[in-house]
């Protein structure tokens, strides 16, 4: 069987993945996208030849739609189109974050939970990069003795317009929200958010940049974290794990270098689709894998974790706005659907 996959949202990251199904991945097809802005839609409807449908919702509706997958933007309008695939039994390929609001994501646990098996994937594509990986498999190992601190920079080059403080927490910490307690196998008890007061000139009124931020997990390990959104260099994503007996970093992807001028130099990445084009397409591929077997990898990002990061994302914010102080991470308590991972 051919998995028909429909895309909801056509913007910068949308088109990310319409590519990617259309040309990239086993086992799937691109059979449908739509978009608020109908021009989008319409241009890779002709370009792939799928379907062009007038609203998330009738996609979702389709027969000639087996599994769908969110990219919209503003990040609360995934839920809305999460939900509507579970009312009609789809599995769904949300974006992160699941949502901006805690809240928000419960209710998709309680309709997840009530249907009694997972149809929902979140895309912490992180999980899947090989770094990120590697840095895993030596906590899990213990190949360094146990990990004690990590120390985390997420820099973007430049940001949109219309990004605000709570985008560098709940569109961009969010990755770290995830990562963090993925990595160590332990959830937070404590963050926190500081504004530094040294802030670049390239940001706006609405926007603090560069922010810092700090995660405690309940296993003792201190993680902190650098969010700087308009560094006007690169897209640049460190990770760096103290263990007792070494310490592990990420790299970025790099395939050549150049010597010059008594100088060498290799390229850093100027964004996320580049920098994470492994693990990009690695998450979808594991999804169309899960759903083609009815049964979505266990591993894979899940509405808990969705809800986990926004939980620590909640925190964060209100941390920043009550004088900087550790905020604790409070969660519900953990359905049986999604234990045991
Ligand atoms: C964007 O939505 C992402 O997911 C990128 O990975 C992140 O670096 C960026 O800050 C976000 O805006």
């Amino acid at each position: 069987m051919t998995l028909r996959i429909g895309i909801i949202g056509c913007g910068y990251k949308g088109g990310d993945h319409i590519d990617r199904v259309a040309n990239q991945i086993n086992g799937a097809t691109l059979a449908g996208v739509a978009d608020i802005k109908q021009e989008r839609a319409e241009k890779y409807a002709k370009k792939y030849g799928c379907k062009h449908f007038q609203s998330g919702e009738e996609l979702i509706a389709s027969p000639d739609i087996d599994a769908v997958m969110v990219v919209t933007r503003p990040h609360d309008t995934h839920v809305p189109f999460v939900l509507k695939s579970l009312e009609v039994g789809k599995y769904v390929f949300t974006e992160k974050p699941l949502s901006t609001s805690a809240e928000d994501c419960k209710r998709v646990v309680e309709a997840e939970t009530k249907i009694g098996k997972r149809l929902v994937q979140v895309g912490f594509m992180r999980r899947y990069d090989n770094g990120y990986r590697q840095i895993k498999q030596a906590i899990d190992e213990g190949t360094y003795g146990k990990p004690l601190l990590l120390h985390m920079t997420h820099r973007n080059e430049t940001t949109v317009s219309d990004y605000y403080d709570n985008d560098a927490i709940v569109e961009t910490a969010i990755h770290e929200c995830d990562i963090m307690h993925w990595l160590v196998g332990s959830d937070y008890d404590k963050v926190s958010c500081f504004i530094p007061a040294a802030q670049t000139r390239y940001t706006h009124e609405g926007l603090k940049d560069p922010q810092c931020m700090t995660f405690d997990t309940k296993n003792g390990i201190h993680g902190d974290l650098e969010v700087f959104v308009n560094n006007h260099n690169s897209y640049d994503i460190n990770c760096e794990v103290v263990c007792e007996e070494g310490t592990i970093s990420l790299t970025s992807p790099i395939f050549s270098k150049v010597k010059t001028q008594e100088r060498e130099q290799t390229a850093i990445p100027e964004n996320d689709s580049y920098r994470f084009r492994q693990a990009f397409d690695s998450e979808i591929q594991d999804w169309v894998n899960g759903v083609l077997a009815d049964h979505l990898n266990p591993t894979a990002p899940t509405t808990w974790d969705g809800l986990m990061a926004c939980v620590a994302a909640d925190a964060l914010e209100k941390s920043r706005d009550n004088g900087f102080v550790r905020e604790p991470v409070v969660l519900p308590e953990r359905p049986e659907l999604y234990k045991n991972k």
